[in-house]
């Protein structure tokens, strides 16, 4: 989910910041390695010089920063990057520490722009996409990034037991500096230290992050107005109920033998979405531009008549059926939406939640050992754990919840209670940030298995009729895209390399509203389509599909 730890940038250079999710590596590249050059002398305009030196720079820190570490990095222009702690504290919590990166780009443009991080945190490295990093080192930016309060174990993919100190003890610094209290302290030392670096003062301040990261950015401008000009939030995990519905996804998994989905039966569920779904948007090119609009009759796949092969048992069907269904209060109304269907080979949907192949089912009725699991079970295990029942021995499969569609209300308070200071969901929270004239750039892999696509559908529908409320037009300062056929954050057959960054510069600083944003294929570069601001889609209005100059944004029907 959130996942979070994922992003495009990281293996290529700083692969040891990089310890989870592996397979995401070809992703997620962090933009460049550290070279350490040595204490040089750096020429900022012909105004002033600074030291890339720890002593030097130190007496600059606000109070509650401190520097650790100075080097001038060649991979990135001959930037002062910087390393250290900030205190963090406040709000009645007791106080904590956040560790963070700084970059101090030699010709700074007078932006700033903090990363956010994936999964639960606890490392440095940015969950942001290729594109948006090369962005950022091309114009000048300064940027900063923190852990969020906490070191993960090298050890363990997903990890949240920094939250509790131990049996039924919270850790209410961890967990607030993770949920939201670390990326405030740490924006505001930040800032303040890069103001006094070069002597002038910030233009313009943005967020970016996807996944965990995109949390990060929507908790930013919903509790923080202030600190970001511009945010951009990737298939943001703004709805924290994603870890409770999961629950029933992998319930259903480990409680019928027969309810496991193999890759083979993924690449068949792939085929016969694709052929029912590829032309309800006019064009058939393999690419399903609304995936909110495609409902195939799933209970067709049930093997009948002594059929063993190119069908599905009943049982996988009641999974993907799980999964694809919103989770329900006790009133019936929903609380967390499903999951789409499709592209999941494509999109790596074994890892996030359907298990690898190579991957062994426990006995009936019992979980994945601690640790092992497809990631959102990993995730699901550590927020029960560590954050939602603080028992590091409580047994996932006597939670309950998962064994319907339904969560009691006891349960979904009990639930909300422990998550509500990360969570971001509630789009009334944002008004401040429009208020202001603050840019919101959304985006979201309309086949994201991680974290469900049709939330941030669901936050824009209902941010709108919030801003109305206030006399407010969200859509003048909020823009979502979906993107056809693209994972979490990453992957995907269809286009899905794009630059959030320079849309959102463009938008902040000469007020041009991103009227499309053009993708492109990881694999073809040469293969192009807009992305266009939800409700409008793409819509074929030249000769070829594989070229952004033919199509168009415009409105859907039914949208
Ligand atoms: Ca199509």
């Amino acid at each position: 989910m959130f996942y979070w730890r994922v992003t495009m940038f990281w293996s290529r250079g700083r692969g040891y910041l990089w310890k989870c999710i592996a397979e995401w590596r070809e992703y997620l590249v962090i933009a460049s390695s550290i070279a350490f050059i040595g204490s040089t002398q750096l020429a900022l305009g012909s105004e002033s010089v600074r030291t890339c030196n720890v002593k030097v720079l130190s007496p600059l820190a606000p109070v509650g920063m401190s520097i650790e570490s100075a080097q001038l990095d060649d991979a990135e222009n001959g930037a002062c990057v910087l390393t250290g702690r900030v205190k963090t504290r406040s709000q009645g919590l007791p106080d904590g520490s956040a560790r963070f990166t700084l970059t101090l780009p030699r010709d700074w443009s007078h932006r700033f722009v903090f990363w956010g991080v994936g999964g639960y945190g606890g490392d440095l490295s940015p969950a942001v996409t290729e594109s948006d990093l090369h962005t950022a080192l091309q114009r000048g930016y300064a940027t900063g990034i923190t852990d969020t309060g906490h070191k993960a174990p090298t050890t363990k993919l997903v990890d949240a037991s920094f939250a509790l100190k131990k049996a039924g003890l919270p850790d209410r610094a961890a967990k607030a500096d993770y949920y939201f209290r670390a990326t405030h302290d740490v924006t505001v030392a930040l800032k303040e230290f890069t103001k006094a670096y070069y002597g002038m003062s910030i233009r313009y301040s943005y967020f970016d992050g996807c996944s965990n990261g995109g949390r990060q950015a929507m908790v930013e401008a919903e509790q923080y107005p202030d600190d970001y000009d511009g945010v951009i939030a990737g298939d943001p995990a703004l709805d924290l109920r994603l870890e409770l519905s999961d629950i029933r996804v992998h319930k259903a998994y480990l409680s019928h033998p027969d309810s496991r989905l193999w890759g083979r039966d993924l690449t068949l569920v792939d085929n016969y979405v694709l052929k029912q779904c590829d032309e309800l948007d006019g064009v058939k090119d393999g690419v399903i531009q609304d995936a909110g609009a495609c409902h195939p009759d799933l209970a067709a796949l049930i093997c009948r008549g002594g059929q063993t092969t190119g069908c599905l048992t009943a049982g996988q069907v009641n999974t993907l059926l799980a999964f694809t269904s919103p989770t329900l209060n006790e009133k019936g109304q929903e609380i967390y939406p499903g999951f789409p269907l499709g592209y999941y080979m494509q999109t790596r949907a074994q890892q996030w939640q359907f298990g690898t192949d190579d991957l062994p089912t426990p006995p009936t009725g019992q979980p994945w050992p601690e640790d092992t699991g497809p990631y959102e079970y990993q995730f699901d295990d550590q927020t029960l754990k560590y954050i939602v029942l603080q028992n590091p021995e409580a047994d996932f499969m006597a939670y309950p919840f998962g064994d319907s569609q339904t969560a009691n209300s006891a349960v979904l308070k009990d639930y909300d209670d422990a998550v509500q200071e990360g969570d971001a969901r509630d789009p009334r929270r944002l008004l401040p940030f429009l208020h202001r004239n603050g840019k919101l750039i959304m985006f979201h892999g309309y086949a994201d298995t991680s974290i469900s696509p049709f939330g941030s559908i669901a936050f824009y529908r209902e941010l709108l009729a919030a801003g109305k409320q206030d006399s407010l037009a969200p859509q003048s300062n909020v823009a979502l895209f979906m993107v056809p056929g693209m994972g979490h954050c990453a992957g995907g057959a269809t286009p899905t390399i794009f630059d959030t960054l320079s849309a959102l510069q463009d938008w902040t600083e000469r007020g041009v509203f991103p009227h499309q944003i053009i993708a492109v294929s990881e694999n073809a570069p040469e293969y192009s389509m807009p992305l266009c601001p939800y409700p409008q889609m793409a819509k074929l209005t030249g000769n070829s599909p594989h070229r952004s100059n033919d199509w168009t944004c415009t409105i859907a029907p039914k949208r």
